[in-house]
C-alpha cells in the first residue's frame, strides 16, 4: 500500500521566535547563539543573516566577520520548547503516528488519520495554517510516499514552503535533484561524488549496487535505494516516558533484611542499566513492597537532584525500606520505580543554555 507521509520543519526556528517576540529584530540579520569574540557557535540565524553565508554550527566569530551588523541573541530554550509542544499538539489532531526528530521537525504518517481526510496535501496545508495561527511562525512541509522523499521535499522550497511529490513524480523528482539536496549525503561525500561526475540523482542512478558499495561502503546500499525513491522505514511514534521501573516476585517469601537489601540492590542495578541505556535520570524513587498476605505498600522520596546510578538508588531505597514493615513481616514482591524523569538530551540542552548565558 502507498503511504502518505508528511515532514514538517519550522523555518529558522529559534531565530524566527526571537524575531516574533522582539519587533526590532524583524527583517534584520539575527543570530541565535553565543556572542562573538568567544568560542561560541551559531545555533541558527534568520534568513536575512543567511544571505551573508552564515549558518548553524559556524563560530560566532566568523559570523560576526561575515556580517558585523548582525544582532546576536542568547537562546531561550524554554520558549522554544513551549512552541515545540504547541506544534506537536497540532500534529496529534491528525495522527498518533508522529515522530519528532528535534524540537522543530517531525514526520507524520497520515495514511489513516483522525479526521478521515483523503488528501495528505490538504492536511499539510491545514497544519501549516494552524501553526501560523497559533504560533505566528511559518513552517515548511513536504508530502510524499516515504520519509526520505518527504524530508527532502520539506526543504525544497523553504521558507513557508509546501512541496508535494506524488507517487508518479518521485522518480523524476529524484533524478533531477542536485546531490547536495539528498538528505544524508554530507559535504565530504558530495565532494567525492562530484569528482566522480555525479551531480544529480540521475548520475547516481547509473551506478550499480556493487559500484556504490565499493565506493561508499555500507551506506552505498542506502544511496542505491533512496535514489530510486525506496525507503520503507516506518514513522516511529515516540511516547514520552513517565516512569521506569522493575520488580521481582520472590521464589519464597522472605523476612531476612539482608536478603531483602540484596534483592533491591539487584533491581537497582537493572534500573541503572535501563536508565543509562535510555539516557534518563530521575528525581523520584518509589519502593514497592508486597507482603505475604498480598497487602501492598509504596514509599516515595523526591530529591532535589537527579540520579541514575545504582548506588544512589539503593541509598534512597534503603531509607524508604525503614518506613515499611519488610523484615518484620514476610515479603513476596519487591519493586523500584523511578519517576520525574528527565532525558539527558534535555540536560545537555540546559547545560548548553547555561554556556550561552
Ligand atoms: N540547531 C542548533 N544547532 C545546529 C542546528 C540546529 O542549535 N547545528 C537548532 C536551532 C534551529 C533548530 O535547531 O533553529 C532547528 O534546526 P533546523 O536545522 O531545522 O534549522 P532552522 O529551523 O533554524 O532553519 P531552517 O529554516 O533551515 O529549518
Ligand atoms: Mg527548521
Amino acid at each position: 500500500m502507498i503511504r502518505k507521509i508528511i515532514h514538517v520543519d519550522m523555518d529558522a526556528f529559534y531565530a524566527s521566535i526571537e524575531q516574533r517576540d522582539n519587533p526590532r529584530y524583524r527583517n534584520k540579520p539575527v543570530i541565535v547563539g553565543g556572542p562573538p569574540h568567544t568560542r561560541s557557535v551559531v545555533a541558527t540565524c534568520s534568513y536575512q543573516a543567511r544571505k551573508f553565508g552564515i549558518h548553524s554550527a559556524m563560530s560566532s566569530n566568523k559570523a560576526h566577520q561575515l556580517c558585523p551588523q548582525a544582532i546576536f541573541v542568547s537562546p531561550r530554550f524554554k520558549v522554544y520548547k513551549a512552541v515545540s509542544q504547541q506544534i506537536r499538539k497540532i500534529f496529534y489532531k491528525y495522527t498518533d503516528l508522529v515522530e519528532p526528530l528535534s524540537l522543530d521537525e517531525a514526520f507524520l504518517d497520515v495514511t489513516e488519520n483522525h479526521q478521515n481526510i483523503e488528501s495528505a496535501t490538504v492536511i499539510a496545508q491545514l497544519i501549516k495554517s494552524e501553526i501560523k495561527l497559533k504560533t505566528k511562525l511559518t513552517a515548511s512541509a513536504g508530502v510524499s510516499i516515504n520519509k526520505f522523499v518527504a524530508k527532502v521535499a520539506s526543504d525544497y522550497q523553504k521558507p513557508d514552503g509546501l512541496t508535494v511529490i506524488p507517487p508518479d513524480k518521485v522518480e523524476i523528482f529524484l533524478e533531477n535533484l542536485d546531490i547536495e539536496k539528498f538528505y544524508g549525503i554530507g559535504k565530504v561525500t558530495e565532494k567525492k561524488m562530484r569528482k566522480m561526475g555525479i551531480n544529480r540523482g540521475r548520475d547516481l542512478k547509473l551506478l550499480t549496487l556493487e559500484q556504490l558499495s565499493d565506493h561508499f561502503g555500507k551506506v552505498g546500499k542506502w544511496y542505491y535505494h533512496i535514489v530510486r525513491g525506496l525507503d520503507n522505514r516506518p514513522v516511529n511514534p515516540c511516547w514520552e516516558r513517565k516512569s521506569l521501573g522493575s520488580e521481582t516476585t520472590l521464589k519464597d517469601d522472605i523476612s531476612n533484611r539482608k536478603e531483602i537489601i540484596q534483592i533491591l540492590k539487584n533491581i537497582s542495578e537493572k534500573i541503572e542499566y535501563l536508565m543509562k541505556k535510555n539516557n534518563y535520570s530521575a528525581k523520584t524513587v518509589t519502593l514497592k513492597v508486597r507482603y505475604k498476605n498480598f497487602e501492598t505498600v509504596t514509599r516515595s522520596i523526591t530529591l532535589d537532584y537527579y540520579v541514575n546510578g545504582a548506588e544512589d538508588i539503593i541509598k534512597q531505597v534503603s531509607y524508604l525500606l525503614k518506613h515499611t514493615q519488610a523484615g518484620f513481616r514476610k515479603v513476596r514482591l519487591l519493586g523500584i520505580t523511578m519517576s520525574n524523569l528527565k532525558s539527558m538530551d534535555q540536560q545537555k540542552e540546559n547545560q548548553q543554555s547555561s554556556l550561552f548565558n
